[in-house]
C-alpha cells in the first residue's frame, strides 16, 4: 500500500519529436538517450481506501492542476492494471528543475511508474513498466533502464511494442554530460504542445523523420565503439534539425535564448583548442554537453565562464530505475 522510488532523467542525443498517437504517446520514430546521474526524481505512492481524491504533492505543497491530473490519469491506468480503485497519495521530490527542458517529466513519471505500480500491488517487468510510464510522458520509458537505451517506436496501434530497451549499462562508457542552465524557469509551451504544433504545420517534419533514420544506426555504433568523435556531430545535427522543424512551426516555437547561443559557440571554440565536446539541446533554453570523462573539468570550467550561464551541473551516466526498499520510508532526502 505504501512504495518509494526514484528515476533519473534522460537526455536523448536521437530525438524523439513527434507522436502518432498522442493518448498513448506512440512516437512516429526511435530516439536513443543516455540516463544521467546524479539527478533524480524520487516518489512516494501511499494507497488510502478512505480517500474521496487523489492528492497529489510536488516539494510537499499541492501541485497544480495540470500535473495533478497527468498524475491522477496516469494513477487510473494503474488502478485499471489492478483491478482496484482506492485513491492515492502522490509525493514527489525532484532536484530537476520543472518544464525547463531538463527532462524532469522521464525521471518523474518513470518513478511513478514503479512506485504506482508496487502500491497497488502490482509487479511489472521492465518491459511492463517502460510501455506503462510511457503512457505518462513518451521519454519516461526510456527512464527505466540505465545507461544507454533506445526507444523502439513500435508498429502496433495499442503500442504493446513501443517501449525501451537496453542497449549498454551505465559502465560501458565514461562519459560526461555537463548541464549548462541558462534559464531554469518555467516554459511557455510544454514539448507535448510543440511537438504537436511541429507534425501539424512545420514543412520540414519529413525531412526531420528522414533525418532520424539516418542518425539512429549511427549513434548506436557510436556508443557500441565508444566513439565520442562519430558521435558528437550526429547529435548536434540532430537537435538542430529538431529545432529547424520548430523555427517553422506556425506560429513558430522559439525556446532558445542569447545563453543557449554563447554555450554553442563556446563548445566550438573548445573544440578548436583539441578538446572533445559536442553539445545537444532539448525543448529549453538550457544546452548539455558531451566530452570524455577525462575532459569533464575542463569543459565544466569553459562553460561556467560562459556569461549567459547561471549554473553548471556536471552529471555522469546513471543507472536505472529503482525501488527504494523500506516501508514507510519518507521522501525527503531527495534533492
Ligand atoms: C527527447 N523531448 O527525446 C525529446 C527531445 C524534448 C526534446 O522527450 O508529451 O515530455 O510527455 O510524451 O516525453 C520531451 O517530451 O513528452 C522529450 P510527452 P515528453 O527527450
Amino acid at each position: 500500500m505504501h512504495s518509494v522510488a526514484e528515476a533519473h532523467p534522460n537526455i536523448a542525443l536521437v530525438k524523439y519529436w513527434g507522436k502518432r498517437d498522442a493518448r498513448l504517446n506512440l512516437p512516429f520514430r526511435g530516439s536513443i538517450a543516455v540516463t544521467v546521474a546524479p539527478l533524480r526524481a524520487r516518489t512516494a505512492v501511499t494507497v488510502h481506501r478512505s480517500l474521496d481524491a487523489d492528492q497529489v504533492l510536488l516539494h510537499g505543497s499541492p501541485a497544480d492542476a495540470r500535473f495533478a491530473g497527468r498524475v491522477q490519469a496516469f494513477l487510473d491506468l494503474v488502478r485499471e492494471q489492478a483491478g482496484r480503485d482506492e485513491r492515492a497519495v502522490v509525493e514527489t521530490e525532484s532536484d530537476i528543475p520543472m518544464a525547463a527542458g531538463l527532462a524532469g517529466s522521464s525521471a518523474g513519471f518513470a518513478a511513478l511508474a514503479l512506485a504506482a505500480t508496487r502500491a497497488y500491488g502490482l509487479d511489472p517487468g521492465e518491459d511492463a513498466l517502460s510501455r506503462l510510464a510511457r503512457r505518462g510522458s513518451g521519454s519516461a520509458c526510456r527512464s527505466i533502464h540505465g545507461g544507454f537505451v533506445e526507444w523502439k517506436p513500435g508498429k502496433e496501434p495499442g503500442g504493446s511494442d513501443s517501449l525501451a530497451i537496453p542497449l549498454e549499462p551505465p559502465d560501458h562508457w565514461d562519459i560526461a554530460i555537463v548541464i549548462a542552465v541558462v534559464n531554469d524557469g518555467r516554459k511557455q509551451i510544454s514539448s507535448r504542445e510543440a511537438m504537436a504544433r511541429t507534425v501539424g504545420t512545420s514543412p520540414l517534419y519529413p525531412a526531420w523523420l528522414r533525418r532520424v533514420d539516418i542518425d539512429l544506426p549511427l549513434v548506436r555504433r557510436a556508443i557500441r565503439d565508444r566513439d565520442l568523435r562519430l558521435m558528437g556531430p550526429v547529435i548536434e545535427r540532430n537537435c538542430l534539425a529538431m529545432f529547424a522543424t520548430m523555427w517553422t512551426a506556425d506560429p513558430p516555437i522559439l525556446y532558445w535564448q542569447h545563453g543557449t547561443v554563447e554555450v554553442m559557440e563556446a563548445v566550438r571554440r573548445l573544440r578548436a583548442r583539441g578538446v572533445g565536446a559536442w553539445f545537444t539541446i532539448d525543448a529549453g533554453p538550457n544546452v548539455k554537453v558531451l566530452c570524455e570523462g577525462a575532459d569533464r573539468e575542463r569543459v565544466r570550467g569553459a562553460l561556467s565562464r560562459v556569461p549567459g550561464v547561471r549554473s553548471t551541473l556536471t552529471c555522469r551516466v546513471g543507472g536505472a530505475a529503482r525501488r527504494i526498499p523500506g516501508e514507510g520510508m519518507a521522501v525527503s532526502g531527495a534533492g
